[in-house]
């Protein structure tokens, strides 16, 4: 709830600085708001991982054993699968976590009501999942589970509405401050409406004009693509 209402506020900042669009810029005041950012979710993540642990005196990273597979779906469930075929399943949950003053996301995984395994996610290291501090431990991005985004659409709903500028927002308000925004390739790619290489206000705001778009008096409810023909030929 705090997170929505951060939202809110920086969206409110952040759309009177923005400069006005090409396209549909008079419409945004009619959206709002109404539902929870989480910039990171568990499509994130969702695919087969490796389970590695350091072979020797060095870091996982130098010389790694594979002990192990991971499968994360997007129903946030789990299925592990040891060295020797055991496997068993849970349930995955996000959190986050302050490490020395960096904000974390951590990914816990729960088979029951008992705790796996607890791994670490940084956007700098898309690819892997920590285990542990010292390194010597992780869950290796094996095949991801490849998803494809269409423009405007950042939580792959098939909808684009503002719980989809509200998440670009929120990946901007983190960005901008030198923070991870939490979005994967495929978010950026959805994110960046239109295609200047940012992710930023401009892109929500036209995430949001493409919403006013739609939810008003137009008898079929248009891709982003066809909502941006649409509106530059009018
Ligand atoms: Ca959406
Ligand atoms: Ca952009």
């Amino acid at each position: 709830m705090k997170n929505m209402i951060t939202i809110i506020a920086a969206m409110g900042i952040m759309l009177s600085a923005a400069p006005v669009n090409a396209f549909c810029a008079a419409d945004t005041a009619a959206a709002s708001v109404t539902a929870e950012a989480d910039t990171i979710d568990i499509m994130s993540f969702a695919g087969k991982w490796t389970h590695q642990v350091s072979k020797g005196n060095t870091t996982v990273d130098m010389s790694a054993a594979n002990i192990g597979t991971m499968e994360i779906n997007a129903d946030a469930s789990y299925k592990y699968t040891d060295a020797e075929g055991r496997t068993s399943t849970g349930t995955v949950k996000l959190g986050s976590e302050n490490i020395g003053g960096t904000e974390f996301t951590v990914l816990s995984f729960y088979e029951g009501a008992e705790l796996k395994f607890t791994a670490s996610y940084s956007e700098r290291r898309p690819d892997v999942l920590s285990l542990g501090n010292g390194g010597l431990a992780q869950f290796a991005r094996d095949t991801a589970i490849s998803v494809a985004y269409s423009l405007g659409d950042i939580n792959n709903d098939n909808a684009v509405n503002a719980v989809d500028a509200s998440k670009v927002l929120s990946y901007y308000a983190m960005t901008s401050t030198n923070k991870e925004g939490g979005f994967t390739d495929a978010q950026k790619k959805a994110a960046d409406v239109n295609g200047d290489g940012y992710v930023n206000s401009v892109d929500a705001s036209n995430i949001l004009a493409c919403y006013a778009y739609n939810s008003t008096s137009h008898s079929k409810v248009l891709s982003f693509e066809e909502y941006r023909t649409a509106s530059t030929k009018a």
